[in-house]
């Protein structure tokens, strides 16, 4: 733990009462002069920690919408996802950064942006991140696979976003591969990157982003995407994405080191949008109606082409 976090864990941890300048110096080992700079520090995140003269320093209020490493990292109940988070006003795009420091962290570390001026969707699409109203953070994870094995690791990543969602009340569903959607409306997106080498994979980068205090989508999107709190839900970001590396520690463990798939799968069953219905599913600019049966073993979606025949499709996109 740094410094940081674990000045702002003793103010944490003693609630309404306050903790002095000496105290927090001696429990952390540092000197006052460094307690205050570290307090100072905090406050210009936006912690609103009250200093009352010989009395010492509390927080203010709960803190709750800051994405800071202390934040999410406080007491989470995870091995490795999320214990480090790096926060930053404002980037190109978390996956870019993720990459560029990806061989020099650790697994489970989490780079969280308020804004990117250069957020990317698949295929060199733009992905719309204004600052403060969404979650746009990239999770770099190290797992000792072959690189065949990480594009499941999306269907983990997006069932542990609606499980996430649906432990905090939203009822949310994922239209295969990578879409969570919210009454019908798209309201996050995956999109994972990989480094890797022919036979193992380095890391992986998995880039999410979910909208929500958006209001006014531009016009190009407007129809198609929302956020939490157009469809009525206020919630604050860091408990998403706590609950988030919760959900995703469970599925990824037992991916990784068990072969799990069932979980992962079941919970995009559960929550599929598209299982059972007729979409449309697009690839190489073609349009086709089919039914959409089930998502099997490799997380490829099975489909009834109108003349019968069942397919398996890899990737593409789909709609409703
Ligand atoms: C995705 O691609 O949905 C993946 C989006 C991943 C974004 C995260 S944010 C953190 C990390 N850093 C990054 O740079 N990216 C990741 P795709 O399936 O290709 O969908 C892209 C399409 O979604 C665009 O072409 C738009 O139509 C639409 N779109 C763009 N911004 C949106 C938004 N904020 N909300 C909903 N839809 C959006």
């Amino acid at each position: 733990m740094f410094v940081r976090e674990k000045v702002i864990k003793a103010i944490l941890d003693s609630g309404e009462n306050f903790m002095s300048g000496e105290q927090l110096s001696k429990k952390l080992g540092i000197s006052r002069t460094a307690v205050w700079k570290h307090i100072n520090a905090l406050r210009e995140e936006g912690y609103n920690i009250e200093s009352v003269n010989k009395k010492g320093y509390r927080l203010a209020e709960k803190p709750d919408d800051i994405l800071s490493s202390e934040n999410i990292a406080y007491n989470l109940p995870t091995e490795f996802i999320g214990k480090k988070v790096i926060h930053l006003d404002t980037v190109g795009s978390t996956n870019d950064y993720a990459k560029e420091i990806g061989n020099k962290v650790s697994g489970g570390t989490l780079i969280i942006s308020e804004q990117q001026t250069k957020g990317k969707g698949r295929l060199g699409r733009v992905w719309k991140s204004k600052s403060g109203d969404g979650i746009w953070m990239s999770l770099i994870i190290k797992p000792k696979i072959e690189p065949y094995k990480a594009p499941f690791l999306t269907l983990v990543a997006g069932a542990s976003v609606v499980k996430a969602l649906s432990n905090l009340g939203v009822e949310a569903s994922i239209k295969w591969p990578n879409d969570i959607i919210v009454h019908n409306k798209k309201i996050c997106g995956i999109l994972t990157e990989l480094s890797a080498e022919m036979e193992r994979v380095n890391y992986v980068v998995i880039g999410i982003g979910i909208n929500i205090k958006t209001i006014d989508f531009p016009d190009e999107i407007k129809e198609k995407a929302t956020s939490l709190y157009k469809e009525g839900y206020k919630l604050s970001r860091v408990d998403i994405v706590r609950q988030f590396c919760i959900e995703f520690e469970k599925l990824y463990k037992g991916y990784i080191l068990d072969g799990n798939k069932q979980d992962t799968l079941e919970l995009c069953r559960k929550y599929s949008a598209i299982i059972g219905k007729q979409v449309y599913v697009i690839k190489n600019n073609k349009r086709e109606l089919v039914k959409c049966i089930d998502i099997n073993e490799n997380g490829n979606l099975i489909v009834k082409e109108k003349n019968g025949e069942i397919q398996e499709i890899m990737s593409g996109e789909v709609s409703i």
